[in-house]
């Protein structure tokens, strides 16, 4: 995506790509980061509730994390519609995963959900770095401010999949990690506005681009690929199908962009299924990747893991199970 800006981009989008671009080596640092496995003991033990320990910071626009301190759990809402965001958003994570799965916070330890907003100036980006979540506010040209409510699902899933193992953030594992992430962004939204699998948009970040540019959301689960087709970003490079598995050494072995291939398996999934997809489908992702063990995953790795999780949780040849291969058949994963 990058790389389009610089070619075909004016001299404003330049600017964009380039801070777009020192932000991506920025990323490349925290991967080692992302990637990491945290294991429960390593974490400090939190008061157990049943309610989420919010703390959303400003980042005055500046670099340094996490910034001064501008709600936290049980505060009036702030003037700050971005800090507002951030918060309810951050509440509507933590319900998803403590009604649904019935987890305590990310770690299942309740521990404290932390965001940095107004991170850096002019970031069109989102990310966990590990501890924390913090968000741009846009470019104003590409990006508007990143606080949306399966972006915010998305990067705190980050935080899930690194307490439930970890998945190594590059190539396959890594595709695996972002799709996680997207699934449960995806979640995160359907739940909270009570969708149905029918209903639901299945995009991540609708609503996060300008108006400028050509496009619905980041990324689509339903349709991988047809998300943005525009004339500075080019057009969504999604595979939806191992045929067109994206073979690259941009964005980690392309991970934000062959997540496309198990992100469509579980929009397949939860159409074969019906109802709501946190119910069925999403117990069945969720539950195997606590069980995974295996921080090097393959597509491969991943569907057995999804089979044998809905064979455990539905029957040895429950229609479950049987959807869930068929899934990974259609994407040509099996
Ligand atoms: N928004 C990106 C993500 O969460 C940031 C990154 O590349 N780590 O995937
Ligand atoms: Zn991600």
């Amino acid at each position: 995506m990058l790389e389009s800006i610089q070619i075909r981009g004016n001299t404003e989008m330049q600017k964009t790509a380039e801070t777009l671009q020192a932000d991506a080596a920025h990323y490349r640092e925290q991967r080692a980061v992302i990637s990491q496995s945290t294991k429960k003991s390593d974490m400090p033990i939190a008061a157990v509730s049943n309610k989420p320990n919010r703390k959303v910071y400003d980042g005055q626009s500046k670099a340094v994390l996490p910034g001064q301190l501008a709600r936290q759990e049980g505060d009036p809402e702030s003037s700050d519609n971005a800090v507002n965001e951030a918060y309810e958003g951050a509440g509507s994570v933590f319900q998803l995963y403590y009604d649904v799965f019935n987890r305590n916070s990310l770690d299942d330890n309740g521990m404290d959900l932390v965001a940095t907003v107004h991170h850096k100036s002019n970031c069109g980006n989102a990310f966990w770095n590990g501890y924390q979540l913090a968000y741009g506010d846009g470019d104003n040209v590409i990006f508007k401010k990143l606080t949306e409510l399966s972006v915010i699902g998305h990067e705190f899933s980050h935080g899930v999949v690194q307490f439930s193992g970890g998945l190594v953030y590059r190539d396959q594992p890594g595709a695996l990690n972002e799709s996680f992430a997207d699934v449960f962004g995806a979640l995160t939204e359907q739940y909270k506005k009570k969708q149905s699998a029918k209903e639901a948009s299945w995009l991540i970040g609708e609503g996060v681009f300008t108006e400028r540019v050509e496009g619905q959301a980041l990324r689509s689960l339903k349709e991988p690929g047809l998300a943005y087709d525009d004339s500075i970003l080019g057009k969504d490079p999604q595979p939806y199908h191992m045929d067109f598995y994206v073979n690259t050494t941009q964005d980690s072995g392309g991970i934000h962009i062959n997540s496309g291939i198990p992100n469509h398996a579980f929009y397949l999934l939860s159409q074969y299924l019906g109802g709501n997809a946190w119910e069925k489908a999403g117990q069945i992702w969720y539950h195997a990747m606590q069980n995974l063990n295996n921080s090097l995953a393959t597509f491969a790795d991943w569907a057995d893991a999804t089979i044998r999780s809905a064979s455990l949780r539905y029957g040895h040849g429950s229609y479950e199970m049987k959807m869930t291969r068929r899934a990974w058949k259609l994407v040509g994963v099996m």
